[in-house]
């Protein structure tokens, strides 16, 4: 299909659906008989879409500790752990939900700097509807500061195209809604309408990313004072626990309960959440749980069924609140969880801090 290596970037605010697109994605191109490795990317370690998505089967490199954009040199470092073996195909990279202004910071650099070609396919961003609706009505009600929002709005207003995603959950004059929001608000900006839960509209979006062509050319003016503000207005923690017990527990109902209790916590403090999500595994079973924002409810993503007496747990929160409350609610909700469950936890790491301000590597105007 491509002589060198196609890179393909999903971008998107946090919660949007970038790992739910990156699996299909590497299902899609594997299934054709290609090598496809994936990059995650995090501020920390410990990321609840690496377990997820090498419990999938793929092949994951990951970048953690800093974004793509501030560690360029580590995602061309992965991306050649990754290809030791064997030369991918296909390289899929997640970008943190929190960043912005990739292309000029990623994208170009691997154009123009980069010693090794590859194809880069155009840059795609998914909008997340449950946050992008109040934002681009300029409702002031987006749950999130004006420097949160200029993030969401650069983020689209650089990609080569936009993903409506969750579209099996959207009455039909939404869609029409927030369709016209976008073109109002991003004109020449082509929208492709997705689910990637059911895959309605994948087969789009797969042959729009199969353009040849020159892409990643919406450079933008961004502002990184009023960047770095709405980054560091987020609260993040990952952590990593074990939990076991005498009797066996239902790990589905336990991850659901653990993201209920942290939803019910946090809204005593009107803290919006822009993506909970938690991860357990064991023994080759797994289970994914996300709430995607304060008003919508816990979904369990990927369900386990398993009943077992043991498992780890990832925890991943990003919520407009200071990390101080966000470990208290964290700490005390594992604690009660537990407790109601009749399980031991051991909390082996936990981190939480606000982004610091981006410095790219490289910045290609
Ligand atoms: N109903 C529905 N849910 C979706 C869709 N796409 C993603 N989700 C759900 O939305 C939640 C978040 O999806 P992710 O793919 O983890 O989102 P993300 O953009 O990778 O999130 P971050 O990495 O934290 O920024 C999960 O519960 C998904 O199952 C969709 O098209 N429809
Ligand atoms: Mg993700």
């Amino acid at each position: 299909m491509f002589d060198n290596p196609r890179f393909i970037m999903v971008g998107g605010f946090l919660g949007a659906g970038k790992t739910t697109t990156v699996a299909r994605l590497a299902h899609h191109y594997q299934s054709a008989g290609k090598r496809v490795v994936i990059v995650t990317n995090d501020q920390a370690t410990d990321l609840v879409d690496t377990n997820s998505l090498r419990s999938q089967g793929f092949d994951v490199g990951e970048v953690a500790g800093s974004c793509f954009c501030c560690n360029f040199n580590e995602l061309t470092n992965t991306v050649e752990r990754l290809g030791v073996d064997q030369r991918p195909d296909i390289i899929i990279a997640e970008p943190v939900g929190s960043c912005t202004d990739l292309v000029a910071t990623v994208i170009r650099p691997l154009q123009h700097i980069y010693a090794e070609p590859f194809d880069i396919a155009p840059y795609g961003v998914i909008l997340k509807p449950s946050h992008g609706l109040k934002i681009l009505k300029k409702t002031g009600k987006g749950g999130f500061s004006p420097q949160a929002e200029y993030i969401f709005r650069k983020q689209i207003e650089e990609a080569d195209f936009v993903i409506l995603n969750r579209i099996d959950e959207l009455p039909q004059e939404t869609v029409a809604e927030l369709q016209s929001l976008i073109a109002e608000t991003f004109p020449g900006i082509p929208c492709l309408l997705m689910s990637a839960t059911t895959g309605q509209g994948f087969e789009k979006v797969c042959e729009h990313l199969e353009q040849n062509g020159e892409f990643g050319k919406r450079v933008m003016d961004v502002d990184y004072d009023i960047y770095a503000q709405g980054e560091a207005e987020l609260g993040w923690l990952n952590a990593q626990i074990s939990v076991q017990s005498e009797l066996a527990f239902d790990l589905d109902s336990f991850l659901m309960r653990l993201l209920d209790q942290v939803s019910q916590s946090l809204a005593s403090s009107a803290a919006e959440v822009a993506h909970l999500k938690v991860i357990g595994m064991v023994d080759g079973h797994y289970a994914v749980a996300n709430l995607v924002s304060s008003a919508s409810a816990a979904k369990l993503s990927i369900g386990s069924k398993a009943q077992t007496k043991l498992a780890d747990v990832v925890i991943n929160a990003r919520v407009a609140i200071d990390p101080e409350s966000l470990t208290q609610a964290i700490r005390e909700s594992v604690r009660t969880v537990c407790d109601q469950f009749q399980v031991e936890e051991t909390i082996n790491t936990l981190q939480s801090f606000r982004p610091g301000r981006p410095v790219p590597t490289h910045r290609l105007i």
